[in-house]
């Protein structure tokens, strides 16, 4: 007899938008909260820098990088990989604020997944001209927990294709407050981001900053 009104409750709401099977779109879905997320952000870059990584094949990536939670992702001449220690300190990542964390289990909420809990924190800041080229997140140990991404300041053209590298990825242009789940068939589909165009945001200037909330180990 309640099962209509639970229905109802999973139910897309118009602000969902499926951008193909597994990722959900939440347009505008950080907007309200924008200046609280980037405020819990300054403590946690005061401690955790960005910094640019070195791909295994020796390249420096454009996009400066930073992690906050117990695990941290981190490349090196040795590989990808998720660390619980900021290699720059040697000390743990700093922790997750409770704002960020409640944040992204909330979006993962409201787009079908109510068991998100996340133990990274992934921070990517594009100046213009950062580009992030087509990979896959295959770094985790749990496939079946989705990925919370947040969009803030510049917007960006955000490649999306699919498990195959060689299929052309679709473009979607992802704005300041845009969040998106992947999860599902979209897991370990090849994405990616063009260039950032340059551009003036009137919370952050010249950047874009993106945060990927994660589940990276099995047991924290
Ligand atoms: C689709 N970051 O950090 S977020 C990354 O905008 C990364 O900084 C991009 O890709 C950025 O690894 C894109 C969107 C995203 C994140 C993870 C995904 C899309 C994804 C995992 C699977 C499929
Ligand atoms: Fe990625």
């Amino acid at each position: 007899m309640t099962a209509d009104l639970f229905d109802d409750l999973e139910a897309p709401s118009p602000a969902q938008e499926l951008l193909a099977p597994g990722a959900v779109l939440l347009r505008g879905f950080a907007r309200d909260v924008d200046a609280a997320l980037l405020q819990a952000l300054d403590d946690v870059l005061a401690a955790a820098p960005l910094r640019h990584l070195v791909t295994p094949g020796g390249h420096t990536m454009s996009v400066g990088m930073s992690n906050c939670g117990p695990l941290g992702w981190v490349s090196d001449r040795r590989g990808y990989r998720y660390d619980a220690r900021d290699p720059l300190t040697g000390q743990p990542w700093p922790a997750m604020p409770g704002l960020l964390r409640a944040f992204a289990v909330r979006a993962a909420r409201a787009a079908g997944y109510p068991d998100f809990m996340p133990d990274a924190c992934l921070i990517n800041q594009y100046l213009p001209g950062s580009k992030l080229s087509l990979h896959q997140d295959r770094d985790e140990q749990d496939f079946s927990a989705p990925i919370v991404s947040v969009s803030l300041g510049l917007p960006a053209v955000f490649l999306f294709g699919s498990e195959r590298r060689a299929d052309r990825p679709q473009r979607y242009r992802l704005q300041h407050g845009d969040v998106v789940v992947w999860g599902g068939a979209a897991r370990l589909a090849f994405h990616g981001v063009a260039p950032l165009a340059d551009g003036e945001h009137a919370l952050l200037g010249r950047r874009r900053i993106n945060l990927t909330f994660r589940r990276a180990g099995l047991d924290l």
